[in-house]
C-alpha cells in the first residue's frame, strides 16, 4: 500500500487546527502509520526544502517552517500521495478550493497550514528525514473491508 509524508506546519499547530486536520485525514480513510510533534532545526528544513534553495521565498520558508512545533505524519492508503495533495488543495490558499484544508483554513501562500509530499519518491526521501524505519508501523484496522473492495 502506498505511503506519503505529510506535516501540519507551525501555523496549523498555533491555530489549533491539528485535530481538525487529523480528523479529515482519518475520515477520508488514510491510516496513520507514524506521527510525532517536533520543531525542525535549520538543517532539517534545508534538507526538506532543498529543491527550493535559491528561490526568492526560500529564506522566509525556512524561518516559517522552523518557527514552532509541527506534526509529522506518515500516512498509508490507496493513491495516498495524490489523494493527500487533493485533500490539501493548491499551494496558494487563494487558489485552493473550498473543502480543501488550504482552501478552508489558509489565506497566504507563506502560511498554508500543511505540507504533503508531491510524489512517491519525495515521500520516501522526506519520511526518512523525520522517522527511523522502525517508527513506521504496520498494522491492520477492522474498517479496512469497508474502505477497500
Ligand atoms: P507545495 O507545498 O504545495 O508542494 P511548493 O511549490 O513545493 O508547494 O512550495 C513549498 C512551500 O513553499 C509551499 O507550501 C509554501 O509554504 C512555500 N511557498 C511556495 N511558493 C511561495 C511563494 O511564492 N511565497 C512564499 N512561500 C511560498
Ligand atoms: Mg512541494
Amino acid at each position: 500500500m502506498e505511503r506519503t509524508y505529510a506535516m501540519i506546519k507551525p501555523d496549523g499547530v498555533q491555530r489549533n487546527l491539528v485535530g481538525e486536520i487529523v480528523r479529515r485525514i482519518e475520515a477520508k480513510g488514510y491510516k496513520i502509520v507514524a506521527m510525532k510533534m517536533l520543531q525542525l532545526t535549520k538543517e532539517m528544513a534545508e534538507e526538506h526544502y532543498r529543491e527550493h534553495v535559491g528561490k526568492p521565498f526560500y529564506p522566509g520558508l525556512v524561518s516559517y517552517i522552523t518557527s514552532g512545533p509541527v506534526i509529522a505524519m506518515v500516512l498509508e492508503g490507496k493513491n495516498v500521495v495524490k489523494g493527500m495533495r487533493t485533500l490539501m488543495g493548491a499551494t496558494n490558499p487563494a487558489d485552493a478550493l473550498p473543502g480543501t484544508i488550504r482552501g478552508d483554513f489558509g489565506l497566504d501562500v507563506g502560511r498554508n497550514v500543511i505540507h504533503g509530499a508531491d510524489s512517491v519518491e519525495s515521500a520516501a526521501r522526506e519520511m526518512a528525514i523525520y522517522f527511523k524505519p522502525e517508527e513506521l508501523l504496520s498494522y491492520s484496522k477492522a474498517v479496512e473491508g469497508w474502505l477497500y473492495e
